[in-house]
């Protein structure tokens, strides 16, 4: 049988011949890398872990906890509430749902649903304008400035009796800008609105700035945040996090399992079956890698983005905004926007974005892997 099995296992690898793979080192165009090896090792020691049942997973369901309370300190509120879920999307979806239940239990709502709305940047990630479809809101697009920030005066002009929350980006998907969280959680407060911050990117990246900027419970206007272990702090897939400033906020999400095997049929997710191994695999890095190795790992990330950062300016890219966190978007001289297809038949993964070319510098991306990038980009240069 091992031996049936080590054959299939090759077999298995062959059909997947046509996958890139993150320890090539020449995926840029991507947020996920592989997790380290121990952390492998956590996630395979309890693979048989539900989360979605906290009567036989007891335990699971506490470490789920535990990482919601340790988020919730790293994110300057010990007591949020909230949940581990399958990623930044189901977590920004939640986030809204949440939202959008808590402002439908205000009594006498004059509109019907589908007036209501939410108020974004236009450089929203794709996930808030699904979350926006399946609630049946109407999106309304704010413009961004120079550097991809959103325009936190025409949010405020936006606001009307029909917005249900206004979103915030801590780390946008292309550009990786952070927007003024600062000045749209005054706007909220000011207008008694929901402030929803999509930090699934930026969440673990951007408390390790030089200045970092303030984004997340320490304003107060921030009823939800979203941050995705399964991106910068390493986590293998699936895990994203929906917090809560309270977790009463979700409270109007709520939907029982009445069948399960004991009291606990409670659930504020869309999924209901999730990965207990991601979640412990999180704690693990949380609790027992801990902050100063994600503060090294950052640190690494944000260097190598800066060393990219100045090779690509070399040969004739223009990178855009203010290039603080690990992406970057860059239009490519034209010699270069040529190769696009001979670079990709060769392995590399690098986004596409209109015109742009987006590199994400996950902190797994080693200095030797730019030097390759760069000397293949300098070819017939
Ligand atoms: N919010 C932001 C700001 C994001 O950048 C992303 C994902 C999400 C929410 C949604 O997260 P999930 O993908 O966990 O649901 N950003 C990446 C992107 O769209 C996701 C990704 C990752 C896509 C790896 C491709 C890939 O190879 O680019």
């Amino acid at each position: 049988m091992r031996e049936k099995i080590d054959e299939i296992i090759e077999f298995l690898k062959s059909e997947l011949a046509e996958d890139c793979s993150y320890y090539s080192g020449k995926v840029f165009g991507s947020m996920s890398s592989y997790p380290d090896d121990d952390v492998v090792r956590v996630f395979a020691e309890f693979i048989e872990k539900n989360a979605g049942d906290a009567n036989i997973f007891a335990g699971t369901a506490k470490i789920e906890n535990k990482v919601i309370n340790l988020l919730g300190t790293f994110f300057n509120n010990p007591t949020a509430g909230g949940n581990c879920v399958s990623g930044g999307s189901e977590a920004n979806v939640v986030g809204l749902w949440a939202a959008r239940n808590f402002f439908k239990e205000k009594k006498n709502l004059p509109f019907l649903n589908e007036e209501y709305e939410i108020i974004v940047p236009e450089t929203r990630h794709t996930s808030i304008a699904k979350a926006a479809d399946l609630l049946n809101l109407k999106l309304v697009e704010v413009p961004v400035n120079n550097d991809f920030e959103v325009e936190a005066k025409i949010v405020e002009e936006k606001i009307s009796e029909k917005t249900i929350a206004i979103v915030g980006i801590a780390g946008n998907t292309v550009y990786g800008s952070i927007d003024n969280i600062e000045d749209l959680s005054i706007i909220a407060l000011n207008n008694n609105c929901w402030l929803h911050v999509d930090a699934a990117f930026g969440g673990f990246a951007i408390p390790f700035l030089k200045n970092p900027p303030k984004f997340d419970f320490i304003l107060e206007g921030v009823k939800s945040l979203v941050a995705d272990p399964h991106k910068n702090l390493g986590s293998p897939i699936p895990n994203g996090c929906i917090l809560f400033r309270d977790l009463d906020y979700s409270k109007h999400i709520i939907h029982h399992l009445p069948y399960f095997s004991g009291k606990k049929t409670e659930n504020r997710t869309i999924i209901g079956t999730k990965s207990g191994a991601a979640i412990i695999a999180t704690y693990y890095i949380l609790n027992f890698k801990g902050i100063d190795w994600l503060k090294k790992r950052m640190k690494s990330a944000f260097e190598n983005k800066d060393y990219l950062k100045q090779r690509l300016e070399e040969l004739g890219f223009e990178v855009l905004g203010k290039a603080q966190l690990n992406v970057l978007a860059a239009k490519p001289p034209d010699n270069i926007r040529k190769r696009r297809n001979e670079l990709f038949k060769k392995g590399w993964r690098i986004g596409k974005y209109g015109d742009l070319w987006r590199f994400v510098v996950m902190p797994t991306i080693r200095r030797e892997n730019i030097n390759e990038l760069i000397s293949v980009l300098e070819e017939n240069f």
